[in-house]
């Protein structure tokens, strides 16, 4: 590694994420290679998530990737996105006679369908989910994973009867999300609801978890989980009958139909780059176990090219089969031509969280030497029982990862009440907790005061956990009373 994560924040990250073999640059800028070593953290997520919004009855499609120009262009709320939307306006030599849009997100795609889909109440609630990748053109300097022009994500979109059943969702799903970056990511997450200019403009509120990276200072939005209301359902007519209430006095059939409540929600590639960002240090990626592709790796080291040789050998073997029986993602490094000092950087670089060496003095004393890649703390382990301290090294560091990456987050937090104190823990590369009035006027007006090379500041989310509020609180920007804390910072 050229770079070092605490001097050049910016280049260690570029470095890494090639160096690890997760990423490889495409010659189109804001597009990447994924490669396998990404893509196995990708399916790891993927299969936990799939079978949770399973459990909640949602299904699987496939909506095209190509929407008419007229469906993108109507609708008032998408036009602010419009210079980010990507067109197809030539097949062969020959001009397409309207162009047709690549996706940014799909809801102009998949709501025609619902609309003529949803018929009456039988038909709900519906539960839709897609993995797709969907493009948006940004023109801001684009970062692997985190912002690219191309990228990976679920969205998922749901329709119900009744505003109850929708608001349970939105928190349901947002728990899912903690979840992935929480309990298998090992990175904190805040739950909050996003203010009035932050949140999907089609939408009635939109919840997020939203991470923060210390060494640049700034949020990050990790995961979004939206109620849409009954907006969409107006502009796309979505509607359904009711079951026949007697109580409703109705004078015709059109009378009886009711506009449908929807949800959207969604999280992309961008959770394994903040990952990235969270755990990796200057000798590479640092893996949480539960995402990482090999848990355990196998290098067998032999001293000289003798007897000893096979024997070690065999013994690797063994371990990585024995491993891979009770459930642990273990592999064998057995290569002849790269020596053992140089597989352990190689391992190291790509984050695997335990390595195991052996050589002939372990051999003899039927023992191995087990390598935590995120803190160099080196054990012997009786090779009887290998199964049962792995597993718990593993825990270990899956739960050390997690605190570590939490215990600095919240060392970033910082509590303000004055406009001064505002400014000096920006300067300071802070995440600002600081009292509110909620007024749409003032967050304007905070990013305005706030502009500059770095990009100005805004709120990243109101967190569910809220501080006491005392009466009289007053809001840090605008001096009028404080309806809430909020979260502020710069973010990507
Ligand atoms: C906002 C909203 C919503 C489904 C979600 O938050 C969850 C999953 N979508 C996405 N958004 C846009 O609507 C959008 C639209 C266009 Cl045309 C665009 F070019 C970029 C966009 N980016 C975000």
């Amino acid at each position: 590694m050229a770079f070092k994560k605490d001097d050049n924040f910016g280049e260690w990250y570029s470095e890494v994420v090639v160096n690890s073999e997760i990423i490889e640059y495409h010659d189109i800028p804001g597009c990447y290679i994924l490669r396998p070593w990404v893509m196995e953290i990708w399916e790891l997520l993927k299969e936990f998530f799939d079978a949770e919004i399973k459990k909640l009855k949602s299904k699987s499609y496939y909506f095209p990737l190509f929407v008419t120009e007229n469906v993108v262009q109507k609708k008032d709320h998408f036009e602010s996105f419009a210079p980010e939307v990507a067109w197809v306006t030539k097949t062969g030599n020959s001009e397409l006679e309207a162009p047709i849009a690549i996706r940014p997100t799909s809801e102009t795609v998949m709501y025609p369908y619902f609309a003529k889909w949803i018929r009456s109440h039988r038909n709900l609630p519906l539960r839709c989910n897609q993995w797709c990748s969907v493009v948006r053109w940004e023109c801001s300097n684009p970062i692997p994973l985190i912002r690219s022009r191309e990228f990976l994500w679920q969205e998922g979109h749901t329709v119900f009867a009744t505003k109850e059943e929708s608001d349970e969702e939105v928190l349901h799903i947002l728990e899912l999300y903690r979840r992935i970056y929480e309990e298998f990511l090992a990175v904190p997450v805040s739950k909050g609801r996003k203010s009035e200019m932050e949140k999907f403009a089609g939408g009635l509120y939109t919840t997020s978890v939203e991470a923060f990276i210390p060494n640049t200072g700034r949020g990050i939005q990790a995961a979004t989980s939206n109620c849409l209301g009954q907006n969409f359902a107006k502009m796309f007519e979505i509607f359904f009958e009711g079951e026949n209430d007697p109580t409703q006095k109705k004078k015709n059939k059109k009378d009886k139909r009711s506009l449908v409540w929807q949800n959207s929600w969604a999280y992309t590639t961008r959770s394994i780059g903040v990952m990235v960002m969270t755990h990796g240090d200057d000798k590479g990626l640092v893996l949480p176990p539960r995402v990482a592709p090999i848990q355990v790796i196998v290098i067998p080291d032999p001293l000289l090219e003798d007897a000893d040789t096979a024997a070690i050998k065999g013994v690797c073997g063994t371990i990585v089969y024995t491993l891979n029986q009770a459930g642990i993602r273990a592999d064998l490094d057995a290569r002849e031509n790269h020596a053992p000092e140089w597989k352990y950087s190689h391992w190291a670089m790509k984050g695997v969280p335990l390595r195991i060496e052996i050589d002939v003095k372990d051999l003899a004393n039927k023992q191995v030497r087990v390598v935590r890649r995120d803190n160099g703390a080196k054990v012997d382990i009786p090779s009887t029982d290998l199964v049962e301290h792995v597993k718990v090294l593993l825990d270990g560091i899956q739960d050390s990862l997690f605190e570590t990456a939490k215990q600095k987050r919240d060392a970033c937090i910082e509590v303000v009440h004055t406009w001064d104190e505002f400014t000096a823990a920006l300067n300071d590369k802070k995440l600002i907790l600081a009292p509110w009035c909620e007024e749409e006027e003032v967050e304007k007006d905070v990013r305005a005061r706030t502009e500059g090379d770095l990009g100005s500041a805004k709120t990243l989310c109101a967190p569910f956990d809220q501080p006491d509020l005392p009466e009289g609180t007053v809001c840090f920007a605008s001096g009028k009373p404080a309806k809430t804390w909020s979260f502020w910072g710069r973010s990507y």
